[in-house]
């Protein structure tokens, strides 16, 4: 499979990493940025496009150019106003998003490639499975909570909706129009589920945040909390 995997696109049907971007928002990661970039590079020997929408004021775009990254300036404007303008940056047929905080596992990136190219056309990463004692107590209350939230409107098992590591075809992205932001990744995985793509929860390991956050987790949750009934509402009524 691997042998496969490595082989021309055009060959087999199967995709590289020759057909992948890799997107994510940057708000002042300057900690972080390198070493994300440094572990997409050596995950897929160099071969993804990377693609940054950033709004920092710290020296993140400066860092990410010189690891090759597209670099795209924007206004801070939250998560999700960020997040989709590097999804329709992406040039490629896969698209992988990923936090810029060293929180999630590039390494598994060639796994997510798997994933797709099994025929899956959203592969998200449940950080819940395996615990996730990095991540604040708080937080890790909240992302069960619109997990349960989300399945039960839903009417199908989710676990962890709002994760930032997921890989999808570019097909699903460019067939849905995205409408929410501090949401946008619970949005991500659930319209495609209401609509019968075919979606698989992988379990992944995450990391401890580095440098500062810049949410804040009561307003963060309330919003996302409204965006989980609002999108599920939404695709119910299609
Ligand atoms: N360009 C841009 N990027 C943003 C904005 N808000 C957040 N980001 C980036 O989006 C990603 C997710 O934000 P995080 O702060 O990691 O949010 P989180 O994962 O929910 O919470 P923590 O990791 O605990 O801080 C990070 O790479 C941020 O730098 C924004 O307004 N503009
Ligand atoms: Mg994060």
């Amino acid at each position: 499979m691997q042998q496969i995997a490595d082989t021309d696109s055009q060959d087999d049907g199967a995709y590289t990493f020759e057909d992948v971007s890799v997107v994510m928002g940057t708000y002042n990661e300057e900690a972080a940025v390198g070493g994300v970039l440094e572990a997409i590079d050596d995950a897929t020997d160099g071969a993804a496009e990377v693609v940054c929408v950033d709004s920092s004021t710290d020296r993140t775009p400066a860092i990410a150019r010189d690891h090759g990254a597209r670099v795209i300036e924007q206004e801070p404007q939250g998560y999700g106003v960020a997040v989709s303008a590097a999804l329709a940056a992406a040039e490629r047929p896969v698209v992988v998003t990923t936090d810029c905080d060293g929180t999630y596992p590039m390494e598994r990136l060639p796994d997510f490639l798997d994933e797709i190219n099994a025929g899956y056309d959203v592969v998200s990463g449940d950080r819940l499975y395996h615990g996730a004692d990095t991540m604040p107590p708080f937080n890790r209350f909240g992302n069960h909570a619109f997990a349960l939230l989300a399945s039960a409107l839903l009417g199908e098992r989710v676990h962890d909706t709002t994760t930032g590591m997921r890989a999808y075809r570019r097909e699903v992205i460019d067939a849905i129009e995205w409408t929410e932001n501090t949401g946008l990744s619970a949005e991500l995985l659930i319209r495609p589920l209401a609509r019968g793509y075919d979606v698989r929860e992988t379990p992944i390991e995450y990391g401890e945040r580095r440098g500062e956050t810049t949410l804040d987790p009561l307003a963060g949750g309330a919003a996302i909390a409204r965006s989980i009934v609002d999108v599920c509402l939404e695709e119910r009524r299609r």
